[in-house]
């Protein structure tokens, strides 16, 4: 049987790929000799050796990583022992893994990463406990049950709880900035930021749950048993105080909400937001100590976002104020697509612990109806982002149009559409040599950066949920290559934040919690239902 492409071995700042056994570049599973990766990946084609600059200082020869307040993040790092030497198997990458994740921990919860993002996120702890739920189930549980101790009155989860532990200058806006405390629903003695992000948690929580070794079961059903109410209350919380026309589609206030913060997805919105002279204290940007300008969103769209901030505090956080008056009121097809991919988890959670799933399912058929009577624009053939205030469909082909793959009933139509331009040229493009999937926004569109924060970039938690949609229906041929791709980009860059989809090359913040957790559970779960053949 063919194995994986090859692997690096890094020397001098310099890497090569190497071919340990045939590769195969049809284009066609039929012309391939087995299942090998390849076979399934047929975009993905390789060149028998390639040379490969990698920054300096992107392989840690050591292998530590520093559990210190650092000030910037470590090397980016691969797996421990001597590297130089060490062909990066798939095994070699789920050792990294689980030493970026141990390494990233802070007591009951994990950071991001240790410089850049030092604190507790909403949606990265959901992804880092379905990554950490295949070694050590009870800190996954640990995890998501750390953040949700931090939920707000409302039901409302804060996309960040901040850790007292930290240095107050680790990151910024911090919480002398957001003032959680201004609001009656938010936690008592305990800073978090005034906003939330996609309500991904029940489907983590399931995954956590499924993943539970046999003498772990019944603490695992106790634990799903405490969760539900916390769970059923912040989807609650969407589909109340976030849904202005109360039509099953939640409006997120702030672009941080949606986790693709810079996401040319609402530009035509946010980048009319102009901040009245004065209206902001001087600050420092502190995301700039440890990541390249080049990488991060412009000084004027974090003027933005900054400005976004003082007008939601200014409401003390009030829902009802924020959404009359908030100039920026979107909705994201993928939020949206996520909220309805937990209902449907909901359900399932209900069912284990004997609660009643109908009102869940409800819930996700009201959004399904919603996501395709508001979002589906038949005319672009693509769902788009709804700006409230202006009332316009956004049209940037963005990777949040893919988002509703994550509802079991969308209809075969709709699917084929998304899949059309998920293996278009703005999406897939057929260059030849090197190839990474999936690109955040469309590849020909003018404002495409491979660098830049969420404007082009590959994500491993968009791979990932791309994963499960396509799966979900079917599409496994592309899910696979998804996974073989982040597979490879990881082989070539390390656990990176985001990887540019031209070169492969790593961007933002290195030795990232979920890049780590989710290409984790993308192999495993690969592995063991034979779907994919990893070595
Ligand atoms: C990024 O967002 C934060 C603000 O919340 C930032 O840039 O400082 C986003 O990528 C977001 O999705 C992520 O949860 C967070 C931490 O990884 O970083």
């Amino acid at each position: 049987m063919a194995q994986f492409v090859g692997a690096y071995l890094a020397a001098s700042g310099k890497a090569h790929i190497h071919s340990r056994s045939p590769i195969c570049v049809s284009r066609s599973l039929k012309d391939c000799p087995d299942n090998s990766l390849l076979s399934r990946t047929d975009h993905l084609q390789l060149p028998r050796s390639v040379a490969v600059e990698v920054d300096k200082g992107a392989v840690d020869d050591t292998g530590a990583v520093s559990q210190d307040q650092p000030t910037s993040d470590p090397p980016s790092h691969l797996g421990s022992g001597d590297l130089a030497m060490a062909p990066r198997t798939a095994d070699t990458l789920l050792a990294a893994a689980r030493e970026v994740l141990d390494a990233n921990r802070s007591g009951r919860y994990t950071r991001p990463s240790q410089a850049l993002y030092p604190h507790q996120w909403s949606w990265d702890s959901a992804f880092i406990a379905v990554g950490r739920s295949w070694h050590d189930a009870e800190g996954a549980r640990l995890e998501l049950e750390t953040l949700f101790e931090a939920q707000w009155e409302t039901g409302m989860v804060p996309s960040i709880v901040f850790d007292a532990a930290a240095s107050p200058d680790a990151y910024f806006p911090g919480p002398d900035v957001w003032q959680s405390e201004r609001s009656p629903s938010a936690p008592r003695g305990l800073p978090t930021s005034g906003i939330t992000q996609p309500p991904i948690h029940a489907r983590a929580a399931l995954e956590v749950h499924r993943h539970a070794p046999p003498d772990q079961s019944t603490a695992s059903l106790a634990w799903l048993e405490r969760m539900y109410p916390r769970l059923v209350a912040q989807q609650r919380y969407m589909a109340t105080a976030r849904d202005p026309r109360g039509i099953g589609l939640a409006a997120i206030v702030h672009p941080w909400e949606s986790g693709l913060d810079d996401s040319p997805a609402w530009d035509r919105d946010f980048g009319r937001i102009e901040v009245p002279a004065g209206a902001l204290a001087p600050y420092q940007r502190r995301d700039l100590d440890h990541a390249s300008p080049a990488d991060r969103p412009t000084d004027a769209d974090y003027a933005r976002f900054l400005y976004l901030l003082m007008l939601e505090r200014d409401a003390n956080y009030g829902d009802a104020r924020i959404i009359a008056t908030s100039p920026f009121l979107m909705v994201d097809p993928l939020f949206n697509a996520i909220r309805l991919w937990s209902e449907h988890a909901l359900a399932e959670i209900a069912g284990l612990i004997g609660a009643d799933p109908e009102p869940h399912r409800a819930a996700a058929g009201r959004i399904h109806d919603a996501l395709i009577g508001e979002l589906w624009v038949s005319r672009r053939q693509r769902f788009c982002a709804w700006d409230l205030r202006r009332d316009q469909r956004e049209p940037e082909d963005t990777v949040v149009s893919f988002g509703p793959l994550l509802d079991p009933d969308l209809p075969r139509p709709i699917v084929a559409a998304i899949c059309r331009e998920l293996e278009s040229p703005s999406f897939h493009p057929r260059r030849g040599g090197l190839h990474y999937l999936v690109p955040t926004f469309d590849e020909r569109a003018a404002g495409f950066d491979p660098e830049r924060y969420w404007r082009g970039p590959i994500w491993l938690n968009t791979n990932w949920l791309l994963w499960h949609g396509l799966r979900l229906h079917g599409r496994s041929g592309l899910a696979d290559e998804i996974v073989a791709s982040s597979v490879e980009l990881v082989r070539r860059s390390g656990f990176r934040e985001y990887f540019d989809p031209l070169d492969g090359s790593g961007h933002g913040s290195s030795n990232f919690s979920w890049s780590a957790a989710l290409l984790t559970d993308m192999v495993l779960a690969s592995r063991s239902s034979g779907t994919l053949v990893l070595s």
